[in-house]
């Protein structure tokens, strides 16, 4: 289901001027109420008047993570202070959080654009949407329960964790809908089987999956535990929580609400732009928002744009299901590899589980060490060691033909790997340490 016809499907030519419209009132709004982007549009002798077109947003600074660091906790607010009714920061597990600010005019925004995101996964005023994601600080409860109420569904703000009362309530109340990160959604699964409760006879149905990466594997998986359909969604507290990006029923891409964030993609080590179809760093400006809008954001996230039209109807750009971040990727003796690439490389093996962890140590030699632990499906896991043997030597064959890295592969039971309640864990790199 469409959610905003008229700008969802828009004719692009007219986008693209509501757009510059945009971009122009935005960097004349940082450049008079921000020192931070004055200082910086000085520097690099460049003002909102240089801006004629949308390719002169190339002339524009970046802004990244520690820009927003350095200027925590309100040095990018562009607006009285008077005016923010709402303020979501990011888990921060390095450094200073990240902060969004919201004035009411950013919650419509955002109302708008998860509106746009649920209903595009079928929600209707109808459903019934179990809201797991957490609330509080974390953007993705708030976002997700904004976007129910605006499609007038009936939320139920469970937040995450409390299994065993997650499925009481999805039994009780009958949720047609589940919003909550994809490795929840396995978790919640699995206790459901350990409960005897089979989630194929509720009415749960669909569901907004998002906040991680996930794979392929993992939704068929939660699609066939489950007896639903799983949709991708996107998005990161400094832009606005999720509402950037969703998938449609044609699941070939995530529309990103480019009326509201535009996007680029650039090579992560020179900056420079790339075309439709490049593979580089996804790079966003707010179009829209007044309190803590940002300026092409670089958000260290990797995907590829998507111009053709697609099969739904909308006309708004798409982008591959993210493939990682420029900074989770490991520099195994010198190869990079990503998490997603080996848990992409995992879907093709038969009998492993989508749960995998990946523990990087350095040993005695000083050289890089690789422990990929694998669960693997209860029915492999017999006595019978030689069938294990087989498949532990397949997994690393497989790694090292595909990743160029050579891994020491651990076998582990079903459920041994420690499962998360929010955003999954899938590296323990002790060489920090
Ligand atoms: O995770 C916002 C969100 C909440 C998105 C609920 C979707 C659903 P942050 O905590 O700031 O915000 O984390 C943002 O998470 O830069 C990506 O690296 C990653 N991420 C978010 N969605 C996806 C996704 C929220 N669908 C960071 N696929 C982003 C892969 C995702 N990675």
């Amino acid at each position: 289901m469409i959610y905003n016809a008229e700008y969802e499907c828009m004719d692009p030519e007219a986008r693209r001027k509501l757009q510059l419209a945009s971009l122009k009132n935005l960097a004349e709004t940082l450049y008079a109420n921000v020192p931070f982007y004055r200082q910086k549009m000085d520097g690099m002798g460049i003002c909102s008047r240089d801006v004629h077109s949308l390719e002169d947003i190339e002339k524009l600074p970046f802004t990244t993570k520690d820009d927003l660091r350095i200027n925590y906790p309100r040095g990018l607010l562009a607006c009285p202070k008077d005016r923010i009714v709402e303020v979501h920061m990011s888990s921060g597990t390095t450094g200073k959080p990240v902060v969004d600010e919201y004035t009411q005019k950013d919650i419509n925004i955002w109302r708008e654009a998860m509106a746009r995101t649920l209903s595009a996964a079928g929600c209707t005023r109808d459903d019934i949407v179990q809201n797991c994601y957490g609330y509080g600080l974390f953007t993705g409860g708030p976002g997700a329960h904004y976007g129910a109420l605006t499609i007038g569904a009936e939320v139920l703000p469970m937040s995450s964790g409390n299994t065993p009362r997650q499925l009481m309530v999805m039994q009780d109340f009958g949720s047609t809908m589940l919003t909550c990160t994809p490795s929840y959604a396995l978790y919640m699964a699995e206790e459901a089987v350990e409960a005897g409760i089979d989630l194929r006879k509720l009415p749960v149905c669909k569901g907004c999956f998002g906040a991680e990466p996930w794979s392929e594997n993992m939704r068929k998986e939660i699609e066939s535990r489950y007896g639903m359909k799983a949709y991708d969604i996107y998005g990161l507290t400094e832009i606005i929580g999720p509402g950037v990006a969703f998938e449609c029923e044609a699941q070939q891409g995530l529309h990103i609400n480019e009326d509201l964030f535009y996007p680029e993609i650039i090579d992560p080590e020179t900056g420079k732009t790339l075309g439709d179809g490049e593979k580089g760093e996804l790079v966003l400006t707010t179009l829209t928002k007044e309190g803590t809008p940002l300026l092409r954001y670089r958000t260290r996230d990797i995907t590829y744009l998507i111009r053709e039209p697609c099969t739904c109807g909308r006309t708004m750009v798409r982008m591959h299901r993210i493939f990682g971040r420029t900074d989770d990727m490991l520099i195994i003796r010198g190869v990079n590899v990503f998490p997603s690439q080996i848990e992409q490389a995992l879907i093709e093996i038969e009998g492993t589980e989508p749960q995998y962890l990946i523990v990087v140590n350095r040993g005695e030699n000083r050289l890089d060490e690789v422990e990929l632990q694998v669960e693997v499906k209860k029915e492999f896991f017999t006595d019978e060691t030689k069938g294990l043997e087989a498949l532990r030597a397949k997994i690393q064959s497989v790694m090292a033909s595909k990743l160029q890295i050579s891994l020491k592969v651990k076998l582990v039971e079903p459920k041994t790997i420690e499962r998360s309640m929010g955003k999954s864990k899938r590296v323990i790199d002790n060489r920090k340490i």
